[in-house]
C-alpha cells in the first residue's frame, strides 16, 4: 500500500463510499446538526402546532447524540442551526408567516412555548439533550437554507473544511436545502439518514432517496452505524 492509500480513510455510504477522495479527518470535515430545536421537535412547538406526530421528528434525537459525543471526542469541528425570526420580525418574509398563519402556527406569534420561531423564545432553543458546548458556533439563520444570510460558508473557510455530515430535521425542508446549498458551493456532503428526520414519513425517505440520484447528485447517504464505524 503506498502512503496515499494508507491515509485514505472512508464511510460505507451509498451511492459511493464516502468522502470521493478519502480525505476524511477531523480537520477537514465538520458535522452539522440542524435545527434540532423545541419548535421542530418539542411538545407545544412550531411542529406540534401544525399537528404533526412529533415521534417522526424525535427519532433522530439517540442517534444523533452517539454521533455528536463520538465526532467531538475524535476532535472534529461540531456545528449547529438553529431556525429563527428577529424578535420584531423584520427578517420574516409576509409570505412565509400567512402560510404559517393559515396553517394555525404562525410564526411570531404567542404559543405555549413562547412567540413561535423567534430568537430568545424558549420554542426557539436547541433540545437539552443536543445542547451545543462553548466553543461550537451556532448558525442562526432566517430560513431553510443554513447559508442564507448567514455566515456559515466564511466559517467553514476559515477552518479549512472540505467535508460535511448532516443531521437534523427536517430532512426534506432545512436539512435538503442547506444539502443543495453546500454541494453547489463544492463542499463534499454526507447525510446520515437516521439522523434526520421529517414531519411525514414519505417525504424522509423521497429525501433521502434524491441525493442518489445522478452518481451522488447531492453527496451520499450513510447510517449512523457506517460513521461510527469508520471513526478511528
Ligand atoms: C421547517 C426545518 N420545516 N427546520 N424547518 O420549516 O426544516
Amino acid at each position: 500500500m503506498n502512503e496515499r492509500a494508507a491515509a485514505e480513510r472512508y464511510i460505507a455510504a451509498d451511492p459511493y463510499p464516502w468522502p470521493y477522495n478519502g480525505a476524511l479527518r477531523p480537520d477537514n470535515t465538520t458535522l452539522i446538526v440542524i435545527d434540532m430545536q423545541i419548535d421542530f421537535c418539542g411538545k407545544g412547538g412550531y411542529v406540534d402546532a401544525m399537528g404533526y406526530d412529533l415521534s417522526l421528528v424525535r427519532a433522530p434525537i439517540e442517534p444523533i447524540r452517539s454521533v455528536l459525543g463520538a465526532m467531538r471526542a475524535k476532535g472534529y469541528h461540531i456545528i449547529h442551526t438553529r431556525e429563527g425570526h428577529r424578535r420584531d420580525l423584520a427578517d420574516l418574509p409576509a409570505n412565509k408567516r400567512w402560510r404559517s398563519r393559515r396553517i394555525g402556527a404562525g410564526i411570531g406569534d404567542p404559543g405555549p412555548c413562547g412567540r413561535i420561531l423567534v430568537r430568545g423564545e424558549p420554542g426557539w432553543e436547541i433540545i437539552e439533550d443536543l445542547a451545543p458546548l462553548d466553543g461550537e458556533p451556532i448558525i442562526d439563520k432566517p430560513g431553510k437554507g443554513s447559508f442564507c444570510a448567514t455566515d456559515l460558508e466564511l466559517i467553514l473557510k476559515q477552518r479549512g473544511i472540505e467535508n460535511i455530515v448532516l443531521t437534523g430535521i427536517t430532512t426534506d425542508v432545512c436539512v435538503h436545502t442547506t444539502m443543495r446549498e453546500a454541494n453547489d458551493r463544492g463542499f463534499e456532503c454526507l447525510l446520515l439518514e437516521d439522523c434526520c428526520g421529517a414531519t411525514d414519513y414519505g417525504n424522509h425517505s423521497a429525501a433521502v432517496e434524491m441525493i442518489k440520484m445522478q452518481g451522488g447528485v447531492f453527496g451520499a447517504v450513510a447510517t449512523s452505524a457506517a460513521l461510527l464505524a469508520a471513526l478511528p
